[in-house]
C-alpha cells in the first residue's frame, strides 16, 4: 500500500448528529414540513424571504445550544498531530470543527454564523437573529442580506483547493455524508481515480458507498476516535 501522507476529510450532518444537530434526509430532516430543497435555494429565498430568514434563524439559534462531540475532536487531533498535509472539507454550516479546535478546514456550502450582502458583496459576522429585513453592517443596504450559504445550483466554495487536495490525497475519509449531493458525493471517485485510499464512515452504507475501498458502518462519535487513534 502506498504511504499516506496526504489526508482529505469530507464530512457531511452525520458527523453532527450526535451533537444534537438534525440530519436533512433522516426521518427527521424536516424543517416544518419543508424540505430541505424547499428552503435551500435561491428561488426560495427570492420568493418568500421571510421563511428562509425564519430557518436559517432557527439554525442559527440551535447552533447556541450544542456542542462538538467525540468525532470532531478526534479530528481536531488528528488536524494538529498530522505531520504532511490534511485538509477537513465540510459540507455543514455549523461550527463544531472549529469549536474542536480543527484549523485546516473548508466549509464548502458556507456557514452559518456569516452573512454576505447581495448589495456590495461583503461578508459579516450573524451571531443574533437580524430581523426579517436585516440591514448590511458594511453599507447599511437594507434587506440586501443573505445567509452565506450555498443553495442547490450555486457553486459550492473553495473547489480549486479541493480539487487540488483531492488531486494530491493518499487517503480520503468519508464522515457521516448521504453522497445525495454533488460536487461532493463524486469526491471519492476523483480521489481514487489519482490513486488513494478510500474509506468510509457512516451509519448506513451511503448512496456512493460501492466506490470506496472500506465502508465501515456505525456511529461517527465512536468510529472516527477509534480510526485517529
Ligand atoms: C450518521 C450519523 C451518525 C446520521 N454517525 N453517520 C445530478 C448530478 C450531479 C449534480 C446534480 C444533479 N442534479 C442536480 C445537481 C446539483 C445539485 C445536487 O447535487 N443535487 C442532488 C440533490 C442531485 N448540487 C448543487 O446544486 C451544488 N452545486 C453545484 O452542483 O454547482 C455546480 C458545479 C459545482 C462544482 C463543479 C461544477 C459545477 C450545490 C449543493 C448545495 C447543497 N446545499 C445544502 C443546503 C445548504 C446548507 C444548509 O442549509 O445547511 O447543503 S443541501 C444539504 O445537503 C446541505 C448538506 O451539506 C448537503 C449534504 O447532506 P449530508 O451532509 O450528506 O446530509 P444527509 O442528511 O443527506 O446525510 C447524513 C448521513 O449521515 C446519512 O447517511 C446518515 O445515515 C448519516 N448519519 N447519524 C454517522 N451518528
Amino acid at each position: 500500500m502506498r504511504e499516506i501522507s496526504n489526508i482529505v476529510i469530507l464530512t457531511g450532518a452525520g458527523i453532527s448528529a450526535e451533537s444534537g444537530l438534525a440530519t436533512f434526509r433522516g426521518p427527521e430532516g424536516l424543517w416544518e414540513g419543508h424540505r430541505v430543497e424547499d428552503v435551500a435555494t435561491p428561488e426560495a429565498f427570492a420568493r418568500d424571504p421571510v421563511l428562509v430568514h425564519r430557518f436559517y434563524d432557527a439554525r442559527r439559534a440551535n447552533l447556541k445550544t450544542v456542542a462538538p462531540n467525540a468525532a470532531h475532536l478526534a479530528l481536531a487531533r488528528l488536524d494538529a498531530e498530522w505531520p504532511g498535509e490534511l485538509l477537513i472539507v465540510t459540507q455543514n454550516v455549523d461550527d463544531l470543527h472549529e469549536r474542536a479546535g480543527a484549523k485546516r478546514i473548508l466549509h464548502m456550502h458556507g456557514e452559518l454564523r456569516s452573512a454576505w450582502c447581495l448589495a456590495c458583496d461583503a461578508r459579516s459576522r450573524w451571531e443574533e437573529d437580524l430581523g426579517d429585513h436585516p440591514p448590511c453592517p458594511s453599507c447599511g443596504a437594507a434587506g440586501r442580506l443573505r445567509p452565506d450559504i450555498v443553495w442547490f445550483g450555486e457553486m459550492p466554495y473553495a473547489m480549486e483547493a479541493i480539487d487540488a487536495a483531492l488531486m494530491n490525497a493518499d487517503l480520503f475519509v468519508s464522515i457521516g455524508t448521504s453522497g445525495a449531493v454533488y460536487p461532493a458525493a463524486g469526491f471519492v471517485q476523483t480521489a481514487r481515480y489519482r490513486g488513494a485510499e478510500t474509506l468510509e464512515m457512516n451509519l448506513e452504507p451511503s448512496l456512493g458507498s460501492f466506490h470506496f475501498h472500506e465502508s465501515r458502518t456505525g456511529r461517527a462519535g465512536e468510529l472516527v476516535p477509534q480510526w485517529v487513534e
